[in-house]
């Protein structure tokens, strides 16, 4: 709207790492047609605001990148550590919000009537309190880790971490029983509590449930008995995903020609590869994975950040190039709904996950952090829509075992039967009657209320 017709203001407050920021705003997105009155400040610092915010787009002229300081110190020099800018970050939160909120506030002369934010922010609550106003926290991840989350304190409890977690079960936590305490988020277990992350994860679990709804990007037929579990924790658990389905069309580069190249292979022939945003096997990971589709002659699409030439075997590149194609970011989401993808080689992120199920395409699982290892637990075991690969690290064998058994057995066309009734689920969830749907109802109406 323009400025006079602007009755709202919504702060929406972003987590600037990883595949959480961009999820958020695409939820922001949908509701901003539901709320015409209102505007949305998308508070995010300056780097992931530019990552995600396209230049040409003019479609959400109510929704406003501002940027918030990232937490870097003054002179300081990076010890090259990736969790370095998140815990700088996080060291800075909520002040960097509150200073960019005031500052909008004196600006606009208008109170924020809803805070929208990433689940990570437990801060909210305080925020949300004083300015009497909902809050709306939204999980980017899957439901059985919001729901762990939220027994921290418990499951330390009951795993007496005195003496280390490896071989026990969470067998005493309803939804659990088969699930070992290594699978699941470590900062839950065994994150020291004084930290930033863990300590951020640990709070949230504390405040979340304290949030008018809890928002999350998924579907409540994918794990009905988590998502019932975790509907008598909250206020409102309002899963509304996936949100790949219900926006328009975005334009989705494809300089490199993946779909083009895809158009000509054979049906379910071709292994897809990508560990996501923010992680990179080590190099003999990278090596042995190189060396399995070399020797196994599977055809693939590898989206490797950085230069490939350094990051892959020497000649590597030139003896594949009628096998595979690498690029340095791929058109995703479009790959895995191709007829040509046959499997999907990951780190078990939850963007990917969702993506895959809706592509109806069978997963070969590497996880590394986070809740990655619970998402492939929960593929392999839950769903059986994949496998693990190896003994959870890349070997060359592993590798090919796993691509053998995906592309060509029958065991991999069962997961893909699996796959079509969850992807139906998906799909149907979206639809005008769907579970999703109605959630999203239900979320619009507690923004503008
Ligand atoms: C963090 O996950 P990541 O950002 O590492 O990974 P995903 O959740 O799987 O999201 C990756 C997104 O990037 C897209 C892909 C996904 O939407 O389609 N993409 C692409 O378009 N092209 C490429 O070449 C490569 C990726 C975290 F690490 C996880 O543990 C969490 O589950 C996740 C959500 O909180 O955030």
């Amino acid at each position: 709207p323009g400025d006079e017709n602007v009755k709202k203001l919504i702060a929406v407050l972003a987590f600037p790492f990883a595949t959480h920021a961009s999820p958020l705003l695409s939820l922001v997105q949908r509701l901003s047609p539901a709320v015409p009155e209102a505007r949305f400040i998308f508070f995010n610092t300056a780097k992931s605001n530019n990552a995600i915010f396209l230049e040409d787009d003019k479609r959400w002229d109510s929704i406003r990148p501002y940027n918030v300081s990232d937490g870097t110190p003054e002179n300081y020099v990076s010890s090259g550590s990736p969790m370095e800018p998140i815990e700088n970050f996080a060291k800075a939160t909520p002040e960097n919000f509150r200073t960019a909120m005031e500052t909008v506030v004196e600006e606009t002369g208008m109170g924020f009537s809803c805070i929208i934010t990433d689940a990570f922010y437990w801060f909210a609550a305080d925020m949300a309190q004083e300015l009497q106003a909902p809050w709306v926290a939204f999980w980017t991840a899957g439901p059985r880790s919001v729901l762990l989350h939220l027994d921290t304190d418990l499951i330390r409890g009951n795993l007496k971490l005195s003496s280390g977690i490896d071989g026990k079960m969470l067998d005493f936590l309803p939804g659990f029983s088969g699930i070992c305490a290594t699978d699941i988020p470590p900062e839950i277990t065994c994150g020291d509590l004084n930290s930033p992350m863990p300590r951020m994860l640990h709070k949230m679990g504390l405040m979340l449930p304290k949030a008018t709804a809890v928002a999350i990007n998924s579907f409540e037929e994918i794990d009905t008995a988590i998502v019932n579990l975790t509907n008598s924790r909250f206020k409102k658990f309002l899963n509304i995903g996936p949100l790949v389905l219900t926006l328009p069309d975005l334009k989705i580069s494809d300089s490199e020609g993946c779909l083009q190249w895809l158009d000509k292979q054979k049906q379910e022939s071709v292994a897809y590869i990508s560990f996501g945003s923010t992680v990179m096997p080590p190099p003999h990971e990278l090596e042995a994975l190189a060396e399995a589709l070399e020797t196994s002659g599977f055809h693939f699409i590898w989206s490797i950040r950085g230069n490939p030439e350094e990051k892959l075997p020497k000649g590597f590149l030139e003896r594949t190039k009628d096998k595979g194609i690498v690029v340095s970011w791929a058109p995703q989401l479009k790959i895995l709904q191709h007829e040509a993808t046959g499997a999907f080689i990951t780190h078990c992120g939850w963007n990917s996950v969702l993506e895959s199920i809706v592509g109806g395409v069978p997963m070969i699982c590497r996880a590394f952090f986070g809740d990655q290892r619970l998402n492939m637990r929960t593929i392999e075991n839950v769903w059986g829509v994949g496998t693990g690969i190896g003994d959870g690290e890349i070997t060359k064998d592993g590798a090919m075992k796993a691509l053998e058994l995906v592309l060509s057995s029958e065991e991999g066309q069962y997961m893909r039967q699996k796959l079509e009734d969850l992807r139906k689920l998906a799909f149907d969830a979206v639809q005008s009657h769907g579970s999703s749907t109605a959630n999203f109802e239900t979320l619009t109406a507690v923004i503008t209320k």
